[in-house]
């Protein structure tokens, strides 16, 4: 009565259903029409069994306050309204009394709120845990790296304002009291050509424009610091603004938070200086001279130097020239080729992405050793990965992110499916096996081995044998293909590409992004380093190409989530326009059919929709009952038979399993829930009166 008295003077009433289990018809359209309801009530949070579904509302809902944060505290998720505490708290609870380490996976399409959920959840376990001053601190890094990995990592694309591009995996470490007293952070996949172009409105890392806004006159003195579209890697895209973004408050904010994690001022100075001197790195132009190429202009090539730690000589040599091996009368030398300005522009973009992405991985190892800790214990893991990515063109990275979305897909299915049928066995019940898709198939295409080599496989042989084959290398790579796996039903191939169907099969919703083979190729062949590590202390290694390592990535992560109890937050965006209350049904409806979310259902229903220990039974339908209100004494299992029997439930309907009582269709809830809400109504308005009175 207390909390639904609580939820009561909140005004919350019922919209739609908080269980999409309990839909009378399960259709995509009945889940659109659910989620909508629920969205335009401000509703954003629905549940399909332990699965989180969020709509992003684009506007701040009042329900993230303290006040929340204490009434989802050890609460079951069916006391109150959905929503993402629930989820983070039974992740904590579930760590502590099970001694499992936990992650949630959190999934949907850019913009859709997967870095907001993120930080609630980071946020929930940083309020409800205890801790003195050492485990503060931690939770001070934690909740710090956020601003500071966002400034290098994140950037304004055309769907986002704020969109993550790159894939982080934050493990909070507890203690065995469940104090957060460390952590670690893998971060994936960043995106790094969006430091040498971005496309049209889409900005660079947010850290260009804070640092041009908020340089003080000295740094702006020390670093070359003019307006943007000075700076040919920020003026292509002629974006410099957000939107309700503070690019000098933030500059300020990042600075803080190099501080928390313990990056001295010394090595600031250094982080600043790189990300100008990558800037001014981006001016360096080139023009022919007999058939290579020469800088343009000297006077632009020596900043950069200075600002990288390198000398100028050695800066010039490396972007006019490249180091190669020749075979030359069966001897093997290492010879230098001149470059045509077209590469020499290659190169210095290249140097400049890989710069970077070096600079990024510091400032992560930077967080990571402030939050170590000598021995893990247990852990609960976010993953924030950025969704499937279709564009025009599509390389290298759109195929890396999509092939770690349809793995993380896989873990869905099996681990749901998995662990439903578990139950079943465990706790003795009968059930009949249903039928679902599984797109083991499309990651099999992707990653096998052999019989027959996936794309993967494929790939890395082509690579291997490139530098001979040189100009017709995605010709042999598509020649391959075709023949390989040509009649895989999920691959197609044309004369520039091939298209893989991503999950959801053969659905006309699956997502079919083409992979084009010189966008692809251009990404691939690992060149090791060029030019040694000008601040040993940085460990920033200069080299040209970093090695394609994110195949290797992908594995690593399915392998630790797969030794995790996991939990799923599926992100819904409800329009493109970012405005609140607008609901673009075509859009919302493509998510719900790509995302699953009727299978999902279908799934969990197939069985038993609803399943609960038969403590909890009793306790929740009490009510129902003179012998079980307040409270059942005796036999648990004796009493949950009683009160199904004193509301004429129909035997067909429930099974009895070892600790568990098992409900088959939602219909059969519906009435349980409707009579109990009928009779506490009736008590609420008398507790309100008196309440009242009182008051
Ligand atoms: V991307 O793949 O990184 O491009 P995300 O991470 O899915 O994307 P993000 O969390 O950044 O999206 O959300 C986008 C914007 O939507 C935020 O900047 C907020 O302005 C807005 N948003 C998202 N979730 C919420 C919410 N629960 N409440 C209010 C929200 N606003
Ligand atoms: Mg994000």
């Amino acid at each position: 009565i207390k909390e639904r008295y609580h939820w009561q003077t909140h005004n919350v009433k019922q919209s739609g259903v908080d269980d999409m289990v309990l839909l009378a018809k399960i259709s995509e359209d009945a889940i659109v029409e659910n989620l909508k309801k629920r969205f335009m009530d401000d509703y954003i949070f629905t549940y399909i069994g332990p699965v989180l579904i969020s709509v992003n509302p684009f506007k701040q809902l009042p329900y993230f306050t303290d006040r929340e944060i204490d009434l989802y505290q050890g609460a079951a998720q069916y006391e109150n309204p959905p929503h993402i505490y629930a989820l983070a708290d039974n992740m904590y609870r579930n760590m502590l009394i099970d001694g499992e380490n936990q992650c949630v996976i959190i999934s949907g399409e850019s913009g859709a709120g997967k870095t907001v959920a993120a930080k609630y959840i980071m946020g929930y376990v940083s309020k409800v845990s205890g801790g003195g001053p050492k485990v503060q601190h931690v939770k001070d890094i934690i909740l710090k790296s956020n601003p500071l990995l966002e400034a290098f990592g994140n950037a304004k694309t055309v769907r986002n304002n704020n969109s993550s591009r790159f894939g982080k995996y934050f493990e909070i470490q507890f203690s065995r009291g469940g104090e957060p007293d460390g952590g670690k952070i893998s971060n994936f996949l960043l995106e790094k050509s969006r430091v040498v172009n971005q496309n049209p409105g889409e900005r660079s890392f947010h850290i260009y424009y804070q640092l041009l806004e908020g340089a003080s006159p000295e740094q702006q003195e020390n670093l070359g610091i003019t307006s943007p579209d000075y700076y040919y890697y920020l003026n292509q895209s002629a974006a410099y603004k957000v939107d309700d973004m503070n690019d000098r408050q933030e500059f300020q904010e990042t600075l803080a938070a190099m501080d928390v994690v313990g990056v001295s001022g010394e090595e600031q100075t250094l982080v600043l200086q790189l990300v100008a001197g990558i800037l001014h790195l981006g001016n360096i132009s080139f023009r022919e001279s007999g058939n290579y190429a020469v800088v343009e202009s000297e006077d632009f090539l020596a900043f950069p130097a200075y600002l990288l730690g390198i000398d100028q000589d050695r800066l010039r040599e490396k972007l006019t020239s490249r180091k190669m091996d020749s075979k030359w009368g069966g001897r093997s030398e290492v010879i230098d080729v001149t470059l045509n300005v077209e590469q020499a522009s290659f190169t210095r973009d290249a140097l400049a992405k890989a710069l970077y992405a070096r600079l990024f991985d510091y400032l992560v190892d930077a967080v990571n050793k402030a939050m170590q800790k000598d021995h893990e214990e247990y852990n609960i893991g976010v993953l924030d990965i950025y969704g499937f990515e279709i564009f025009q063109k599509n390389g290298f990275e759109q195929f890396c992110i999509n092939f770690v979305n349809e793995k993380l897909q896989q873990i869905f299915i099996e681990l749901t499916l998995k662990a439903e049928q578990e139950e079943y066995v465990q706790e003795g019940i009968r059930w009949s096996p249903i039928d679902y898709f599984n797109n083991k198939v499309v990651c099999d295409l992707i990653e096998n081995k052999v019989n027959p080599p996936g794309v993967m496989s494929i790939l890395d042989d082509v690579c291997a044998t490139m530098h001979a084959k040189g100009e017709g290398a995605d010709q042999t790579l598509l020649q391959k293909l075709q023949m390989v796996i040509g009649t895989h039903p999920h691959f197609n191939s044309w004369n520039k590409g091939f298209v893989v169907h991503h999950y959801a099969g053969k659905d006309p919703s699956a997502p079919r992004p083409c992979y084009e083979m010189p966008a692809l190729l251009r990404a691939l062949p690992p060149i090791q380093a060029a030019i040694r590590a000008p601040r040993e202390r940085f460990n920033i290694e200069f080299c040209l190409f970093l090695p394609p390592t994110p195949k290797k990535q992908a594995n690593n992560l399915v392998d630790t989530l797969m030794k995790c109890t996991p939990h799923y937050i599926r992100c819904i965006k409800p329009n493109e326009t970012k405005r609140p209350r607008d609901w673009e049904e075509s859009r919302v409806k493509h998510q719900v059919e790509y995302l699953g979310l009727r299978e999902n259902i279908r799934v969990r229903r197939a069985g038993y929709a609803y399943r609960r220990v038969f403590q909890k039974f009793l306790h929740r339908y009490a009510i129902l009952t003179p012998e079980t209100w307040p409270a059942w004494r005796g036999d648990e299992r004796r009493g949950v038979v009683h009160l199904l029997n004193s509301v004429n439930m129909d035997p067909d309907q429930y099974q009895l399993g070892r600790s568990k009582v098992f409900i088959k269709a939602p219909e059969s809830l519906f009435l349980l829930e409707e009579m109990r809400e009928r009779r506490y109504d009736g008590y609420a308005r008398v507790i309100q009166k008196a309440w009242r009175k009182h008051v």
